[in-house]
């Protein structure tokens, strides 16, 4: 039931030779990294038990490169995509497990997840809106689309993926389910330590994949494998999962005529496996994904030259745009230790590096005695770190952000200025958590950058600027 139910099998099959059943039983289990014996064994029998995605496995393809997959192969299938990269969604049946506060804030998350690491960009709207693209339902049994729910239990949700057919882009949520809210990063509150019932947050992150074109993977750590794993903490896409999106939408031109121009490519619906499958085109740039696709841990203007900042490695720019090979931190910083930098600033000849509750201050190049010293020392709370800092040009100040707040911090007197910390949409338009801020030698203004983007501040408007945000990339790498 299992093998045909999820594509392993074809249902339009009577009777079905005992090699047929072990060749798909075989397939399965060489899917998913399981002794290939053919055999319905206790472990594959466990896995096949676990609460799953409704939609089927990518069988053929799949199984034929891991079959000959001397080079790596692409782990995704691509399933269609939607003609523009700002993609709107809708609630039509919340469920009564938690409140619609609670469901909205799990699916802004779970969309959080793909906008932070690609061009993607999420609006909710009125589900009264014209062809919304992604349309939420909760429902149980059947529900007039041809694939019934199951009650409690084994499938959890359904996608259907992008196209021009009503129901493109929807996803069904099983409404039998017990759906669970818990914040990211809720780990220490009681009240949300849920170990029962199914993490809505989870499973959206995975159909919202299918809903933007994506088909099941095998890739490790993908969140489009199809068996649910439990909540996990800081849950992000793969390298797998990003090439997907870039492939399905990095040739999407946004424009006013978008809505109108056709589809690039044919738009299977829910459970086809014939998607048409497009070979990665290749991002557009002279320069390496490293420096196009990812985000930065931080960013500073130190002597009018950006370093840009990512696990333990810099890159740098200089005023009139040459750019620098990527330099390990310590060959360059006298014995800067193996951490991640939270978050940079420099005056003159200091530069300050921040790390988790430590900082780090340097005289150019050498390191500054006593150094590491407790973020305290600014005034700065001890826990968890700051997002990212900065001086900002045209008043002198020093900024810290960190989640919603940020802090400006008087160098003179040594303490952080009276009326802070304040809230960042005071800066209009400006996100929260941010990555890394600066102020851009070349033109003098504040840069705010999060996932692949940046945003440019208006010192007089005290908002983003027009045109913005922008891709980091275009911005400073020529991608
Ligand atoms: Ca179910
Ligand atoms: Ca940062
Ligand atoms: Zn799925
Ligand atoms: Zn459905």
């Amino acid at each position: 039931n299992f093998l045909v139910k999820y594509g392993y099998l074809s249902p339009h099959q009577s009777t079905r030779t005992r090699d047929e059943l072990t060749e798909a039983t075989s397939t399965f289990q060489r899917m998913y990294g399981l002794a290939e014996t053919g055999l319905l064994d206790q472990d594959t029998l466990t896995l096949m038990r676990q609460p799953r995605c409704g939609l089927w496995d990518d069988v053929d393809r799949q199984s034929i490169e891991k079959r000959k997959s001397l080079v790596r192969k692409k782990r995704y299938t691509l399933m269609g995509n939607w003609p523009s990269k700002k993609i709107t969604y809708g609630f039509r049946m919340y469920t009564d497990d938690m409140s619609t506060v609670q469901q909205q804030d799990a699916v802004a998350r779970a969309l959080e997840v793909w906008s932070r690491d690609t061009p993607l960009v999420f609006t909710q709207v009125s589900q009264w809106q014209k062809d919304v693209n992604i349309m939420i339902s909760f429902l149980r049994g059947y529900h007039n689309d041809g694939y019934p729910f199951d009650g409690p239990g084994h499938t959890l949700a359904h996608a259907f993926y992008p196209g021009q057919g009503d129901r493109s882009g929807d996803v069904h949520f099983d409404a039998d389910e017990k759906w669970t809210y818990k914040a990211e990063g809720g780990t220490n509150n009681i009240l949300f330590c849920t170990t029962d019932g199914t993490n809505l947050f989870m499973v959206a992150v995975h159909e919202f994949g299918h809903a933007l074109g994506l088909g099941h993977s095998t890739s490790q750590g993908s969140v489009m494998l199809p068996f649910y794993q439990g909540f996990k903490d800081g849950i992000a896409l793969n390298q797998d999962d990003i090439q997907a999106v870039y492939t399905l939408y990095d040739h999407v031109k946004d424009n006013l005529l978008s809505r109108d121009e056709p589809f690039v490519f044919a738009s299977p619906t829910l459970g086809s496996t014939s998607g048409v499958y497009r070979e990665n085109r290749g991002i557009p740039s002279t320069q390496s994904p490293e420096l196009c696709e990812k985000k930065f841990d931080a960013v500073a203007n130190i002597r009018n030259e950006i370093y840009f900042f990512r696990d333990n490695y810099f890159w740098r720019i200089t005023m009139n745009g040459h750019r620098y090979n990527r330099v390990k931190m310590k060959r360059f910083w006298q014995n800067f230790p193996d951490v991640t930098v939270d978050a940079a600033y420099s005056r003159g000849s200091k530069i300050y590096l921040f790390s988790g509750t430590r900082y780090w201050t340097y005289t150019d190049t050498v390191m500054d005695a006593g150094s590491p010293r407790p973020i305290s020392d600014f005034g700065l709370p001890m826990h968890g770190g700051i997002d990212a800092a900065m001086v900002w040009y045209s008043n002198g100040g020093t900024y810290f952000f960190k989640g919603r707040k940020f802090w400006k911090y008087d160098e003179e007197l040594r303490r952080m200025e009276s009326g802070y910390p304040r809230d960042i949409s005071v800066l209009r338009d400006v996100p929260t958590n941010i990555d890394a801020a600066l102020t851009n030698p070349s033109d003098q203004s504040v840069y705010f950058l999060k996932g692949t983007r940046c945003w440019k501040l208006d010192d007089d408007l005290l908002s983003v600027s027009k045109g913005y945000p922008e891709y980091i990339g275009v911005k400073w790498f020529g991608c």
